[in-house]
């Protein structure tokens, strides 16, 4: 089993549902175990701003799967939400990021780990330092002083 963290993040049909809805499917994943998940967060767009505000959350794992397995796995979790992919940052019902994987560094074609761009998201980083504040990041960093850094605008924790 390996640890791995992934983001979760939905802005159509009721987020809040759509996001508790995948929690709950992760928890019943075979060779998945759910250890954990953040708050639920509000989160005003990022990168395409024409769009209605997220609700994120992260969830922490513990995975048989080896990374691209696991990354299947999310994806079919997405379509089977009833995810429509239009464009790039398009409004979503469900986007499922593999984040961080423990002893996994992957560069391909469909997958990069560590995500290459959750270190600058506050809406990824908030959430991940709530659930593991100590996890050493790639740039050497905590995830907790990244989020200090990155700050809480545009962001509101719901609950949990
Ligand atoms: N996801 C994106 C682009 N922008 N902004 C917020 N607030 N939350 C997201 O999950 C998000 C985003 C691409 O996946
Ligand atoms: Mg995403
Ligand atoms: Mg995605």
């Amino acid at each position: 089993m390996t640890q791995a963290f992934v983001a979760l993040g939905s802005n159509l049909d009721e987020p809040a549902a759509r996001v508790r809805d995948a929690l709950a499917w992760l928890a019943e994943q075979p060779g998945l175990k759910l250890v954990g998940h953040s708050s639920l967060y509000r989160t005003a767009p990022v990168g395409y701003l024409d769009q209605p505000d997220f609700i994120n959350a992260v969830a922490e794992l513990d995975s048989e799967l080896a990374p691209h397995d696991l990354l299947a796995r999310l994806l079919a979790l997405e379509t089977g939400a009833g995810r429509v992919r239009t464009f790039r940052n398009a409004p979503r019902r469900l986007d499922l990021d593999l984040l961080w994987q423990a002893g996994h560094v992957v560069n391909d074609a469909v997958l990069t780990l560590p995500h290459p761009r959750m270190l600058e998201r506050a809406f990824v980083m908030i959430p991940l330092a709530e659930l593991a504040p100590d996890l050493l990041m790639h740039d050497g960093r905590r995830a907790r002083d990244i989020a200090v850094l990155l700050g809480m605008d545009g962001i509101v924790r719901v609950d949990d």
